[in-house]
């Protein structure tokens, strides 16, 4: 099912020409709005009036997370306060946070990016949407929301958490949609379970997941627990939160709604743009959006874009799920290791469940790993020997695909942290330590 049709079947050279015509446009009222942005053109030594194609872009410097730092809270807007109806933050764990606005035109383009992603998913006016992506200054909430009422769906504004509650509205209103991250659909599983409520007889057809990493072992695991069908969606604060990619049913990669956020692959450590289908960081361009325009800001995040057309019938350019970012890969003595290959080596062994932390710390020179992960449901052993055949079996596993040695901690049901938002797979004690 399609929102836009028409946009979303562009041929390339219709596409390619919608995207250099927005791009003029924005280097003219990004210069004139802003003076930060008067020098980043004359960084490039391009003038807004030489920008003559697409390939132009690549003729400018990077937007970094520093750089919207360095001008919080507000002085990369493009439009006056006045201008702006709505404001958004990212956590910021560490230093100021990253502050977006939007115009009520900023807020129509969301409502129909993700009425776009939701409609890779089938959802009609007639669906009940239970979004539980936090309301707030995290874009999930409002944006999930502002797509589903776009289509003209019942929204249930429900947030995270109050998981008890959320199990409850999806019996007795017959939720048929599901939002949230992935590591939250499995905790909603976790209670239905608990509360004695058979959650795979539930109406619920789809759950949109995103904004943290997932492997696909553990989509094979939420859509045998849930028996649903989950799509994965990207998105970012800086860029305008969910609605920048999705999946359609062929769960192919993420369409990118590139009519308006225009995507470059780049290698991270040279800056050099690669062709299609080369891993690198992607890259976005906000090509239309008025109050907090972006111009080639690094994601950090790694993936590979692919431009033939989907099976569905999309040719919007499709990207690789994002199993990591360019930060979050840790160097475990020499050797580069993401979160993400810990989590797929997991999820595929039987007697362990999907909870798990990655703790990292130096031991003297050695920098030292340990998993923890919880065992299975009823899997509690009194058996030593079965305790340790499994341990071993876990460091095996992952000494073959990292080709590092872990420790491995065996850990209770229910006794690893459960997230409502995203959840915290990592923790880096070197980094306490300043090493
Ligand atoms: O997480 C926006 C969002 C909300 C996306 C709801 C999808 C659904 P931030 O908090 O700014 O925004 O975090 C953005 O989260 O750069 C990625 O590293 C990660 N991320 C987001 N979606 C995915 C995904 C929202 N589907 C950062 N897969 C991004 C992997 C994701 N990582």
């Amino acid at each position: 099912m399609f929102w836009d049709k028409k946009t979303e079947t562009l041929d390339r050279k219709q596409m390619t020409s919608i995207q250099t015509e927005r791009l003029q446009d924005l280097a003219q009222r990004v210069c004139a709005a802003v003076p930060f942005y008067q020098e980043f053109f004359s960084k490039g030594g391009v003038k807004p009036e030489g920008i003559k194609s697409i390939e132009d872009l690549q003729r400018l410097p990077f937007l970094s997370k520093h750089n919207l730092r360095d001008t919080y809270p507000f002085g990369l807007f493009c439009r006056p306060l006045k201008d702006v109806v709505e404001i958004h933050s990212s956590s910021g764990t560490t230093g100021k946070p990253v502050v977006v606005g939007y115009t009520r035109q900023d807020l129509d383009l969301w409502a129909s990016v993700m009425a776009r992603t939701l409609c890779c998913g089938g959802v009609t006016e007639k669906d009940v949407v239970q979004n539980a992506y936090g309301y707030g200054l995290f874009t999930g909430g409002l944006g999930l929301h502002y797509g589903a009422q776009k289509i003209g769906a019942s929204v249930l504004p429900i947030s995270g958490g109050n998981s008890k509650r959320q199990i409850m509205l999806m019996q007795d209103f017959g939720t048929d949609v599901l939002c949230c991250t992935p590591s939250y659909s499995l905790c909603l599983a976790e209670i239905a379970e608990e509360m004695g409520v058979d959650i795979k007889s539930l109406k619920l057809r789809v759950a949109f997941l995103g904004a943290e990493p997932w492997s696909d072992s553990m989509r094979a695991e939420i859509e045998k627990k849930l028996n649903i069908m989950t799509l994965d969606i990207y998105g970012l604060t800086e860029i305008i939160g969910p609605g920048v990619a999705s999946e359609c049913e062929y769960k192919d990669g993420l369409h990118i709604n590139e009519d308006y956020f225009f995507p470059e692959i780049i290698n991270p450590d040279t800056g050099e743009v690669l062709p299609y289908g080369e891993e690198g960081e992607l890259v976005i361009t906000t090509l239309t959006k008025e109050a907090f325009p972006v111009i080639r800001f690094r994601t950090r995040d790694i993936t590979v874009l692919n431009p033939e057309p989907c099976k569905c019938g999309r040719t919007l350019v499709r990207m690789r799920r994002v199993g990591g970012r360019t930060d979050d890969m840790l160097i475990i003595r020499g050797v580069n290791v993401f979160p993400s290959q810990i989590e797929d080596v997991l999820v595929k062994i039987d007697g362990v469940s999907p909870h798990y932390l990655i703790v990292v710390d130096r031991k003297g020179t050695m920098d030292d790993v340990e998993v923890r992960v919880e065992v299975s449901e009823g899997n509690l052993f009194d058996e030593i020997k079965r305790f340790e055949a499994l341990e071993r079996k876990i460091k095996n596993e992952l000494e073959s695909v990292l080709g590092i040695s872990t420790r491995i901690k065996l850990m209770e049901p229910h006794s690893v942290e459960r997230s409502m938002g995203k959840a915290i797979r990592v923790q880096d004690k070197r980094k306490l330590k300043g090493n």
